[in-house]
C-alpha cells in the first residue's frame, strides 16, 4: 500500500499561484514528492520534454503513479478525494458550496488579480497601465468584500476544518494581502487568514514567495 503512494511527481515553480495550491496540499495530507523546477522562472519550465506532460506548457502538472493530471483545482480536489473522507463526511450541498469558492478563486479573482499583481509587481513600471490597473483593484476589493461576508461566524470555509477550499482562497489572499493597494476594512478575512497562515505548510510552501 505503501508504494502505490511514493510515486508523486509535481512539476512547477514555487512563486507560481497556482503551484502553490498543490505543494501546500501536498505537505497538508502528509505525501511525500518529487519537486521539478521548484525554483524556476517564469515563462519557462526546465524540465526535459515537458510538452508530453503538459501540452500547454504551464504549471502546475502533477503525475502520480504515472496518472498525469494538470489544472491546479481539478489536482488538489483529485488528492482531497484520494486521501481525504471529506467528500465521503459532508453533504453535497456544503462541498458544492465549498467549490464555489475554489472557482471564484480561479475565474472570478484571478480575471482582476491577474492585471493588478503583474502591472504592479512583476512588470517594469514603465510599462505601468494606472488605469487599468485601478479599475482591477476596485473589482478585487469588491470581491474580497463578498468572500468577507461569506467568512462572518465562520472558522474555516467547509465544515468549519481546514481543508481545500481554504488552501485555494488561501493562495489567493496572500497575494491580495501582500499587494501595495489599499484595501477595505475586512475583518472575517483577517481573522481566517491569522488562522490559516501561521500553519507550518503555509509557512513551508507560501510565505516569501510573493514577487
Ligand atoms: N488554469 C491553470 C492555469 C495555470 C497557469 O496559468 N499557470 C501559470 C503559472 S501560475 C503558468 O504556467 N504560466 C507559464 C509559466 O509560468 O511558465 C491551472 O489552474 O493550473
Amino acid at each position: 500500500m505503501a508504494e502505490e503512494y511514493n510515486l508523486i511527481n509535481l512539476y512547477g515553480r514555487r512563486n507560481s499561484i497556482n503551484v502553490q495550491k498543490v505543494s501546500w496540499a501536498l505537505c497538508e495530507l502528509n505525501l511525500e514528492f518529487k519537486w521539478h523546477d521548484e525554483h524556476g522562472k517564469f515563462g519557462t519550465v526546465n524540465v526535459e520534454n515537458y510538452e508530453k506532460l503538459n501540452p500547454q506548457l504551464i504549471v502546475p502538472t502533477l503525475d502520480h503513479n504515472g496518472h498525469i493530471i494538470t489544472q491546479s483545482n481539478a489536482i488538489v480536489r483529485y488528492l482531497y478525494r484520494k486521501h481525504t473522507n471529506v467528500y465521503k463526511i459532508s453533504n453535497e450541498e456544503d462541498i458544492a458550496n465549498a467549490e464555489q469558492w475554489m472557482e471564484f478563486q480561479t475565474t472570478d479573482l484571478q480575471l482582476n488579480m491577474t492585471p493588478v499583481f503583474w502591472g504592479l509587481v512583476r512588470n517594469p513600471p514603465e510599462d505601468r497601465d494606472q488605469e487599468l490597473i485601478d479599475k482591477n483593484i476596485i473589482l478585487l476589493n469588491k470581491k474580497f468584500e463578498i468572500f468577507d461576508k461569506f467568512l462572518e461566524n465562520r472558522e474555516y470555509i467547509l465544515n468549519n476544518e481546514f481543508g481545500m477550499s481554504d488552501i485555494i482562497m488561501g493562495v489567493a489572499s496572500y497575494r491580495y494581502l501582500s499587494l501595495p493597494i489599499e484595501r477595505p476594512n475586512l475583518s472575517n478575512l483577517k481573522s481566517w487568514y491569522e488562522k490559516i497562515s501561521t500553519r507550518n505548510c503555509f509557512k513551508k510552501n507560501i510565505y516569501g514567495t510573493f514577487g
